[in-house]
């Protein structure tokens, strides 16, 4: 796969030569090219910004900058990337997201600074390309650098031969399969007694049937703790009778659409 990322602070990018993106890099599986905004700036102060139209607080990215830049990155490669702009306002940037994007050949990455990046770059790539703005979650970032680097280590981590086996995601919170849509549980490594405190029982016991459902009532409940939103909008086929049983004793209970809803506290019976 090949990653290119236009931004103001080439050396914010400097993770990517680490662990496990670094390893893939080393490997040839990812290509990875960081290129200095103001290469593409004419003027003698490498001007990237300007006070934006309409009145308003903070500057705006120039479109002309990122016009040169995208074009000639676009023209540097074979066939079409997947173009990702990392905003606040974007799409939520998901688990889906991820897999969808480590199935490209080729992704552009455009980390804004300032209030963002001129509309008409947006909009003048979208013609021809896939653009897709992402934001990584509900709070606000000073750029999008910080986001690209999550963005490309969830993706990278997806690509064949990144993880040491094929397995390696397959329990991942939000990964696609029978643990969907709930979250990991607690692990345990040697020494089984530390500080006075076990390992639970059943992971030493060699009984895989009681291990697989032990972490499952574990990933309910932290679930349930956690994220009550995911256990809410689950497929309720999702869930087996013993699963049912342990969201009862968290104090889920099916509504008449069949996916589950929780009494607000206090009002159990
Ligand atoms: Cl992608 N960019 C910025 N600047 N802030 C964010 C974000 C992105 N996602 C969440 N907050």
């Amino acid at each position: 796969m090949r990653l290119d990322v236009v931004t103001i602070f080439p050396e914010y990018l400097e993770p990517l030569n680490v662990s496990l993106v670094g390893k893939a890099r080393a490997a040839g599986l990812l290509d990875v090219r960081i290129h200095d905004l103001r290469a593409w700036t004419r003027d003698r102060h490498h001007t990237v910004d300007d006070t934006p139209y309409g009145g308003g607080p903070g500057m705006v990215m120039k479109p002309e900058p990122w016009g040169e830049a995208l074009d000639a990155v676009l023209a540097s490669g074979e066939g079409e990337p997947v173009v990702v702009v990392p905003t606040p306002s974007g799409r939520p940037f998901t688990q889906r997201l991820a897999g969808e994007l480590s199935e490209r050949p080729w992704l552009v990455f455009t980390p804004a600074r300032y209030e963002g990046i001129d509309r008409r770059v947006m909009d003048e790539f979208a013609a021809r390309l896939d653009v897709r703005e992402v934001s990584i979650g509900d709070y606000v970032l000073a750029g999008g650098e910080a986001p690209v680097l999550v963005m490309v280590e969830a993706i990278a981590r997806l690509l064949p031969g990144v993880l040491g086996n094929a397995d390696s995601h397959r329990d991942d919170s939000f990964a696609p399969g029978p643990m969907a849509d709930l979250l990991e549980g607690p692990v345990y490594t040697k020494p089984p007694q530390w500080r006075g405190r076990d390992v639970p029982e059943v992971l030493i016991s060699g009984h895989h049937g009681r291990i697989a459902r032990w972490r499952r009532d574990q990933a309910l409940l932290r679930t349930s703790l956690h994220r009550p939103d995911l256990i809410a909008r689950c497929d309720p086929a999702a869930f087996d009778r013993h699963d049912r049983a342990t969201l009862a004793e968290l104090g889920w209970r099916p509504g008449p659409d069949g996916r589950f809803g929780r009494a607000p506290d206090g009002m159990e019976e």
